[in-house]
């Protein structure tokens, strides 16, 4: 089986909600030393990526949405310490990350926040559901380079902007950086937000935040 094979046959167990063959190929890919990362964006993120088309579609209903996201949250859990152990410190930088509140997608916050932790970086994740000055205040007391905001829906990504806001406000836009993901955030957000980048997936967050860092 070729890589591209492999991708394609774990996005399919994902689809399928085939727990067995899922959690199979995370260990496969653990103890074959695959690339984990793509693993992870290529294979599982492809896979519930297409459960949400197919729900919105109508295929699929909510409690199947659900169990793709429970069988996508089992392997990453398993595949999240072997990210984590290639590990080189080699950036003292800080950087606190949440779901903004209203919103309880965490999946690709939590991968951009182990990638991150991966190249070194200090990552405190304040999880999902967050509100912003609880955001504000964990950055401040995390003495935080950089705060990044995801949300995942359109209703929900008015608290990223609120982000932004309340630094202000508070004479704190010139302490941290904001950037922001999650998959309806475009350019044009980030500049109606005023924020300093967006990204939309995880390599591409690490180049943002190096990027930002080195500035
Ligand atoms: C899994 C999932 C769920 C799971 C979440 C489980 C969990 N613990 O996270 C469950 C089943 C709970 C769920 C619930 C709901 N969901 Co939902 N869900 C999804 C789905 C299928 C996949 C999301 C995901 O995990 N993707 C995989 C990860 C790897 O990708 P990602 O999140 O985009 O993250 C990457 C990048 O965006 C970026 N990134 C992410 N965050 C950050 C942060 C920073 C700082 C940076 C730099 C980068 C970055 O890097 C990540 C890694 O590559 C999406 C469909 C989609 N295409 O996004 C719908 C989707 C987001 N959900 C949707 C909806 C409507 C809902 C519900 C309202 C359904 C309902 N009626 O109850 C609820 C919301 C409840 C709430 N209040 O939040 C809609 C949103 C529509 C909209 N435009 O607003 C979507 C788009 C489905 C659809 N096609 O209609 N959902």
């Amino acid at each position: 089986m070729s890589i591209e094979e492999f991708y394609k046959e774990i996005s399919t167990a994902i689809v399928n909600l085939d727990e067995e063959k899922a959690v199979e190929y995370a260990n496969k890919a653990i103890k074959d030393n695959m690339r984990l990362l793509d693993v992870v964006e290529k294979g599982f993120a492809a896979g519930i990526r297409k459960v949400g088309e197919l729900w919105e579609e109508g295929e699929f209903f909510l409690p199947e949405l659900m169990r793709g996201a429970q069988i996508m949250q089992k392997c990453l859990d398993l595949l999240i310490p072997h990210l984590q152990s290639a590990s080189e410190k080699i950036s003292r930088s800080t950087v606190v990350i949440a779901t903004i509140e209203g919103d309880i997608h965490s999946i690709g916050k939590t991968i951009v926040a182990t990638m991150l932790r991966a190249y070194g970086y200090e990552v405190y994740d304040l999880g999902a559901d967050v509100p912003v000055e609880k955001i504000i205040e964990e950055a401040i007391e995390r003495k935080a380079d950089i705060i990044g905001v995801s949300a995942l829906l359109t209703t929900t990504m008015t608290g990223q902007k609120k982000v932004i806001e309340l630094l202000k406000e508070k004479n704190l836009a010139n302490k941290f950086k904001v950037i922001l993901g999650g998959a309806p955030v475009t350019n044009t957000w980030v500049e109606e937000c005023n924020a300093d980048g967006f990204a939309d997936n995880a390599i591409d967050a690490v180049r943002l935040v190096k990027s930002l860092l080195d500035k």
